[in-house]
């Protein structure tokens, strides 16, 4: 735990990231939901800030321009309170986080689970998504790019284990913001 924030924030930054499908966005929206923390989607803000530099034929998908995203977030990571979601971690600033949460689901699960994701989404994105949670690329990613401490590899493969995940980081939260006032 840490025993204060980085810099001058009262409150704490979170990332929770992961390969797509992993439930990033539904995690981050149910404790943004019970802990009063700002959600920020990267991708959603990649295309309505137009934050991005060129299209990626392959993968059918904007090439997202890091700097410009660490330029538009800047100001609101400095004062805290936000949770963000990305299936990338490497280009953020390390200052800006107290709380890296990786999550990681079976690849079954995860295969089936991107199926059933909206039309058009190819079956090259499917393979492409499947083989990176396999190789546990953004564990990696993860590891390489934040302090270990700060750094939680929690499982989403259940209900049960969103509900866990959820919890776990409302107390952790709670907790920091005690000891922060
Ligand atoms: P991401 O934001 O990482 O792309 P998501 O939150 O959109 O993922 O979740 C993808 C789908 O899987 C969505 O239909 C909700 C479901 N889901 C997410 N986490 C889950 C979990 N732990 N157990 C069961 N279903 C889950």
């Amino acid at each position: 735990q840490p025993e204060s924030l980085e810099g001058k924030r009262r409150q704490p930054n979170v990332l929770v990231t992961g390969t797509p499908g992993t439930g990033k966005s539904t995690t981050c929206e149910q404790i943004a939901e019970a802990t009063g923390l700002r959600y920020i989607n990267v991708g959603d803000l990649v295309k309505t800030q137009d934050l991005h530099c060129g299209w990626d034929d392959e993968f059918s998908c904007h090439i997202i321009d890091e700097d410009k995203v660490c330029d538009a977030l800047e100001d609101q990571m400095g004062r805290g309170g936000n949770i963000v979601d990305y299936h990338g971690c490497d280009f953020f600033p390390e200052r800006w986080f107290d709380l890296v949460i990786v999550l990681q689901t079976d690849n079954t699960v995860l295969y089936e689970r991107l199926e059933k994701r909206q039309v058009g989404y190819s079956q090259n994105k499917v393979t492409e998504n499947v083989e990176c949670e396999i190789m546990h690329v953004i564990v990696e990613e993860a590891m390489d790019s934040y302090r270990q401490e700060i750094v939680q590899v929690l499982p989403s493969n259940t209900v049960e284990d969103l509900e866990s995940n959820v919890e776990r980081t409302v107390q952790w939260y709670k907790q920091v913001m005690c000891q922060v006032r």
